[in-house]
């Protein structure tokens, strides 16, 4: 049963942001901008490299520990994902849970449409009511779903790319959204070795530099700029003090273009930073879900504690003595 995605935002302020960012001391461009039709291409390749560890581990806590998820949430709840995955952990969870309805979030509605009709085919008898929005705003939930217990479904470590304020907002804006009684599911990339995790943001067949240098390309083709691509270069580095890899573009000469007919210099060694991926120890998941309204119910790793699976009940006040 496939509802229509029902739009409630419009992504047009790439050409604003790119200028903002381009504007500021040290350089940003947000990483929401990845994902045109090309990046998200690109993302799913990443998925699949030997060095991108995050969505196969995570993949395999979720089926090592789904019994203990449905175990604690019990069955018949609708299920809420924000950033709705194409992946194979969508449809495990569901069938994990039973849930009763599903309401993927993306703000994306053609790539939402395909993610919608791909589960609709592989689990027919479920209500998938599909939300076009950009779930970092407040949100309003289908119609079809209300009354129904919650659970929200924030997989492959996408909060990482908040710091930790921002993180602690998103959060909370969840909690909102989701309301009382509900439970989240949330994966988050653990702190580890950075040889571990600066090759997994530096794979061999370059698939992430390709992803990262895409943007520069996007606006070529989007915001009618003149960037030489060649002039620039991957970097992602983890910088161990804030517990983050970063991503950045690098000129890797002095370098002048235009976006949208706004003259930009930059020198060699200059960069544009696009992104940063924060990993959370399991120590503090738990101190943020708990300054987000969040009990930290339980967690599971793999073996080699690379990746984690955070499942949290919302703090509904209870008062303990
Ligand atoms: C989708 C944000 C979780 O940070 O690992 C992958 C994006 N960037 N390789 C991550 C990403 C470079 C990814 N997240």
């Amino acid at each position: 049963m496939l509802h229509l995605a029902v739009r409630d935002d419009d992504d047009g302020d790439f050409g604003e942001a790119v200028l903002a960012g381009l504007a500021q001391p040290q350089k940003t461009i947000p990483a929401r901008f990845f994902y045109d039709t090309i990046g998200s291409e690109l993302f799913e390749k990443i998925t699949a490299l030997p060095e991108y560890y995050p969505t196969r581990t995570e993949v395999g806590i979720l089926t090592a520990n789904g019994a203990a998820v449905a175990a604690a949430v019990g069955p018949g709840r609708a299920v809420i994902e924000f950033g709705s995955g194409s992946s194979a952990k969508t449809p495990l969870l569901l069938r994990t849970v039973a849930a009763s309805a599903y309401v993927p979030i993306d703000i994306s509605a053609e790539f939402l449409d395909m993610a919608a009709a791909d589960l609709a085919r592989k689990l027919p008898e479920l209500p998938v009511f599909p939300l076009a929005a950009d779930f970092t705003r407040p949100l309003k939930l289908p119609a079809g779903i209300v009354g129904r217990p919650k659970l929200g479904f924030f997989p492959g470590s996408t909060l990482g790319n908040l710091a930790p304020a921002a993180a602690i907002d998103l959060l909370r804006a969840f909690s909102d959204t989701l309301g009382e009684g509900s439970w989240l599911v949330i994966g988050l990339d653990l702190r580890k070795d950075s040889a571990t995790l600066e090759a997994a943001y530096n794979d061999a067949a370059g698939v992430t530099a390709a992803f990262n240098l895409n943007l520069l390309h996007r606006i070529n083709r989007e915001l009618d700029g003149t960037i030489d691509v060649a002039d620039f270069a991957h970097w992602a580095p983890f910088n161990a003090d804030l517990g983050r890899i970063e991503m950045h573009l690098r000129a890797v000469r002095d370098t002048s273009f235009t976006v949208l007919g706004t003259p930009i210099m930059m020198a060699a060694g200059e960069t544009i930073h696009t992104e940063n991926s924060y990993k959370w120890t399991l120590d503090e998941a738990r101190l943020l879900a708990r300054a987000a309204g969040w009990d930290p119910v339980d967690a599971w790793t793999d073996d080699a504690a690379r990746f984690a699976l955070h499942l949290w009940r919302r703090d509904d006040g209870a008062i303990e003595p």
